[in-house]
């Protein structure tokens, strides 16, 4: 197994010779090892059945399956699945994660590691965006850091639910009162320590953020939400903004990253080119949070 740094690149490694089948605990223990050091790693040559790419999850962790089951893959729900096959409609759901979000951070208990493994690679626009939000904290300037460090920030996936077959006819009240019930907002630390790196990793996302409230429950003002998500590069519409790392991917690549300290979005077609990817999420040996900042 080798793991080389990306060049000229702001983050990732490459891996290549790794293979599940005949990893050791020490083979095991060195990726997760490379993962939190360089956040984001594609690790080359996959090949892998689905029950087998589950079986790198169960490898790496406790496997969350997605609470919704309109993404879950028909034979593996442990696998989410994102984008269609051309004339299937029993497997996936197009244009997920077309926005800025960390995975999963609208609830309680969020998991370390995502893991996406392209089936079908589109010919252009392939990819995904990360921004690192511990490098974006970092920069910030001390008065901003000192006003957030302790406070709570709001997640709810209310913004960018998206509709399932079975809410056609139903009023978008009811919609939207179940989204409530069921992922009620959650209220976590805004900047945390992360529990292998060590680093204070700002917890905002433009997809899943409501604001910043204090300890006793008094509100920020919203500017400040603004001002952050504007420095982070997530209001970057044009996706030039220098905190913004592409990761391309081509067939047989399986990506994984650090859902703590990474923000991702997906790179989607404007025109609708077949592509698919899926999907598995992992609670590594750590509590999410590490320690409140
Ligand atoms: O359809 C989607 O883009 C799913 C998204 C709202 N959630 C991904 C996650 O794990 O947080
Ligand atoms: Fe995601």
């Amino acid at each position: 197994m080798k793991t080389e740094p990306n060049s000229g690149s702001l983050m990732g490694a490459t891996v290549s010779g790794f293979e599940l089948a005949g990893a050791s605990d020490a083979d095991l223990a060195e990726l997760k090892a490379s993962l939190y050091r360089h956040r984001l790693l594609v690790l080359k040559d996959q090949h892998l059945e689905p029950k087998e790419f589950v079986a790198l999850g169960r490898a790496l962790g406790t496997i969350e399956v997605y609470y919704e089951p309109m993404y879950h893959h028909p034979e593996h729900p442990e696998i989410f699945v994102s984008g269609t096959k051309p004339g299937d409609s029993t497997e996936g759901v197009p244009q997920t994660g077309k926005f800025w979000h960390a995975d999963y951070s609208f609830m309680s208990n969020p998991f370390g590691i995502t893991m996406t493994y392209p089936q079908i690679v589109p010919k252009t626009n392939r990819g995904t965006f990360y921004i690192d939000m511990a490098k974006v904290f970092a920069e910030l300037p001390d008065r901003l850091k000192d006003r957030l460090r302790g406070t709570l920030v709001e997640h709810s996936p209310r913004r960018y639910f998206k509709i399932r077959p079975t809410d056609v006819y139903r009023p978008i009240h009811e919609v939207q009162a179940e989204i409530e019930q069921v992922t009620p907002p959650v209220f976590h630390p805004t900047v945390f320590t992360h529990p292998v790196t060590g680093e204070e990793i700002l917890y905002v996302s433009e997809a899943a953020s409501f604001g910043f409230v204090e300890p006793d429950g008094t509100r920020l003002p919203p500017e400040i939400l603004q001002e952050v998500l504007e420095r982070s590069g997530q209001l970057d519409t044009g996706f030039t903004d220098p905190h913004i790392h592409l990761q391309s991917f081509t067939e047989g690549d399986l990506l994984l990253w650090d859902n703590r300290a990474l923000v991702h979005r997906a790179l989607h077609n404007p025109r609708p080119e077949p592509a698919q990817s899926y999907r598995v999420t992992v609670h590594d040996d750590f509590p999410f949070f590490g320690v409140a900042g």
